[in-house]
This record gives structure tokens, C-alpha cells and sequence, in this order.
């Protein structure tokens, strides 16, 4: 049995997945976690200033969720949490028009990285209960995320302070990574495409690259 097969076997056994949070600071990543924990008060979230895990279990998966500090001077530290990492999920505020070039610039520097190789991609363009905020296909066109070849992806329009989309989300993501590690024939990968495609909720855009 290759390497490759035991880690996929204990990783089934355990059904435990690891999950980054990244993204620009003020995007939503603390108070998006402390919704779908089920967290009700949502107005006191402090800027991350290092990083902060949260464990929580969905639908059937154990999800070991990183939350870390997207403050410009934190981002070199980012590559720290890079081991293991089954998915990225990557949080937009799309009410920030102006930061959405620096958002692309670090998030095709993320796609370059190595250990993320093998890493699905959830974009979340979260704030959309802001008036005039950006739609999800208009944040795509703009991260360029139809030029992903690299990784697994789709953009989920969401908002942490309705709630909307996220569990849509998740799902999604870890559905995306248990097929990759739990069936890996070829045969098994297209058939899980072609029906996460027809099941994408409405709105959300998805490639797999
Ligand atoms: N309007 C709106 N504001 C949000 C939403 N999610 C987060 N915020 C606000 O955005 C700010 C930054 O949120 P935070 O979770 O600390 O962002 P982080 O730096 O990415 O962890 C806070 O003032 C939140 O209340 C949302 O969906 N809609
Ligand atoms: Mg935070």
C-alpha cells in the first residue's frame, strides 16, 4: 500500500479535516466562524491579531477550522499554517472596492504556494447584505478566478451577519475535499463533479481547475 493510501485510510477513519481561513483583515473571517458556531452575538469580534482554532463537527466531518490575523504585517506568517491544510477558505469583504487588487495579489500568491498543492478553494464574498456590495461573478471576474487551472474552486456570495450561503459553503468544500480523499479513480472524481455542478446552489459560480 503506497503512502499515499494510508494518510487517505486514516484520514477516512478519523473523517477529520483541516480548514484555513484567510483573507484580508476586516473581511469576516472571526465573525463567519462565530456564526456558523452558532455564536448569536456577532457584534463584538476583535481584529485577530495572531490566530485562533476552532473544532467543530459537520455533517459528519470534524472540522479543525484556522482562523488567522490578515493584517498586512501577519501575511508572511500565513505560510506557517500551510501544512495539511485540506482547504482553503478565502473571505472577501465585498463591500471593500478598493483593497479587491491587493485581495487578487495575495490570493494568486496563496495558489503558487507549494503545500497547498492539493488544497480545495472556497471563496467566500461575504458582506453581501451591504448596499452596492460587488455580486460574487463580479468578484470573480476580478480575482481572475476563471484562469484557476491549479485547484478545485467555486465563489460562494454569502453574509456572516444574516448567515446566508454559509452553511451552502461548507458544504460544498467539504463534500469537494472528501471526494478527493476518499475516492481517488478517475471514474469516481468526474461523477462527483458533474453532480456538485448541477447541485450548485443558485448565484454561486464553480470550476474545478
Ligand atoms: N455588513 C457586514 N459586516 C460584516 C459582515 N461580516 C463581518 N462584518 C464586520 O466586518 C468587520 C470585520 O470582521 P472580522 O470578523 O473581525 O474580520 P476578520 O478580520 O476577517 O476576522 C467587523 O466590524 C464585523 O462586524 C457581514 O456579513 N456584513
Ligand atoms: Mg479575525
Amino acid at each position: 500500500m503506497g503512502l499515499l493510501s494510508i494518510i487517505r485510510k486514516n484520514k477516512q477513519k478519523e473523517k477529520e479535516l483541516r480548514l484555513l481561513f484567510l483573507g484580508l483583515d476586516n473581511a469576516g473571517k472571526t465573525t463567519i466562524l462565530k456564526r456558523v458556531n452558532g455564536q448569536d452575538d456577532i457584534s463584538q469580534v476583535s481584529p485577530t491579531l495572531g490566530f485562533d482554532i476552532k473544532t467543530f463537527v459537520h455533517k459528519g466531518y470534524t472540522l479543525n477550522v484556522w482562523d488567522v490575523g490578515g493584517q498586512r504585517s501577519l501575511r508572511p506568517y500565513w505560510r506557517n499554517y500551510f501544512e495539511s491544510t485540506d482547504a482553503v477558505v478565502w473571505v472577501v469583504d465585498s463591500g471593500d472596492r478598493s483593497r479587491l487588487e491587493d485581495c487578487r495579489e495575495e490570493l494568486w500568491s496563496l495558489l503558487g504556494e507549494e503545500k497547498l498543492a492539493g488544497a480545495t478553494i472556497l471563496i467566500l464574498a461575504n458582506k453581501q447584505d451591504i448596499q452596492g456590495s460587488m455580486s460574487a461573478p463580479e468578484i470573480a471576474t476580478r480575482l481572475g478566478l476563471e484562469e484557476i487551472r491549479s485547484h478545485s474552486w467555486r465563489i460562494q456570495p454569502c453574509s456572516a451577519y444574516t448567515g446566508e450561503n454559509l452553511l451552502q459553503g461548507l458544504d460544498w468544500c467539504v463534500q469537494d475535499v472528501a471526494r478527493r480523499i476518499y475516492f481517488h479513480g478517475t471514474q469516481a472524481v468526474s461523477s462527483h463533479v458533474s453532480s456538485s455542478v448541477s447541485s450548485s446552489v443558485q448565484g454561486a459560480v464553480q470550476r474545478v481547475g
